[in-house]
């Protein structure tokens, strides 16, 4: 495993990571795949309900012509998340909080197994699949304990029409979420990316800011995405296995450290 992890980890990336402060990870569904939450777009367009691709069901006019439909679609993916549990990759990145002196985590995932494994200040680019929003008054409520599996949930404020707290396509990201993702990107020194096919956008422009500013852009996926070329290093493989790789040899140089100060 060590000779594995020396030879897979350069020299360079081992350097920085030990060095480093300031570091940012943006996820997306491949951190979850080893939990069992499925991908939308590994090997191809694979989410499909009804007929009808994810792209379509999980988009803006959607809400507006057939809000029981997507209550039921989201109902669905409620009922799968329900009992899974973060994995090594998550609980690696949760651990991370306490390595680096900052450390900003961005998900594109609405699942919540980045909180259930510890990471404080998710940056929820996508929003939550455990909460659901108001069409009328805009209130948010914590659904994660709700069952309702007809029709669309009441507001419990003003009675008005509930819907996912989730971003759709053709629909704006939570207010300052974006920003503040930016702004990280902005400051980090090392950026890591991690299970995103890196295709929706504003989400996949982070590690693009973040390689702008001078960051090193390390690519954690067993494929290749449109990102790939622009990053520093590309570390082929699943999360769950390539991410605890780094906790080794974090022990391990501060081990280094501790032996070369004594
Ligand atoms: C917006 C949530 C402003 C709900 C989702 C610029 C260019 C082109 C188009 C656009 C653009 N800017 C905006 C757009 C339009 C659109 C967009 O990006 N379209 C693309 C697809 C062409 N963006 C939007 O509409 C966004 N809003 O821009 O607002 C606006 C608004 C109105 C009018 C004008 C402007 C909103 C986007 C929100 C989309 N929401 N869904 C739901 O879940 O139902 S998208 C969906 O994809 C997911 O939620 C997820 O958040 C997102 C990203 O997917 P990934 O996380 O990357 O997952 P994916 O399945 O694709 O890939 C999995 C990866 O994991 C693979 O690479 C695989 O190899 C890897 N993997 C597998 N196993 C493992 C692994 N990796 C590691 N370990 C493993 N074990
Ligand atoms: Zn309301």
């Amino acid at each position: 495993m060590q000779a594995f992890t020396k030879q897979f980890i350069s020299e360079e990336l081992r350097r920085r990571f030990s060095k480093a402060n300031n570091v940012l990870v943006l996820s997306g569904a491949g951190v979850s795949a080893e939990s069992g939450v499925p991908t939308f777009r590994g090997g191809g367009d694979s989410a499909v309900w009804k007929g009808m691709p994810f792209r379509v069901i999980s988009s803006a006019g959607m809400v507006e012509r057939e809000l029981p439909e997507v209550w039921e679609w989201f109902n669905y993916r409620r009922g799968r998340l329900a009992s899974l549990k973060p994995n090594a990759a998550h609980e690696t990145i949760a651990r991370w909080q306490d390595r680096f002196d900052t450390l900003g985590l961005v998900t594109q995932n609405i699942d919540g197994l980045h909180q259930a494994a510890g990471s404080r200040d998710v940056i929820e680019l996508h929003g939550s699949i455990w909460r659901a929003r108001c069409c009328d008054c805009n209130a948010r409520h914590n659904v994660r304990e709700l069952k309702f599996d007809n029709g669309v949930p009441g507001c419990f404020d003003c009675g008005g029409h509930l819907r996912p707290d989730v971003v759709l396509f053709g629909e704006m990201l939570p207010t300052g979420a974006f920003e503040l993702a930016a702004m990280k990107a902005e400051s980090c020194e090392l950026c890591f990316v991690v299970g995103t096919s890196a295709v929706v956008y504003p989400a996949a422009s982070i590690p693009e800011i973040a390689r702008a500013a001078g960051a090193y852009v390390v690519e954690v996926n067993p494929e290749r995405t449109p990102l790939s070329d622009l990053c520093d290093e590309v570390l082929m493989g699943k999360a769950g296995e390539i991410l605890p790789m780094f906790e080794t040899l974090s022990h391990k140089e501060a081990q280094k450290a501790q032996n070369n100060f004594a």
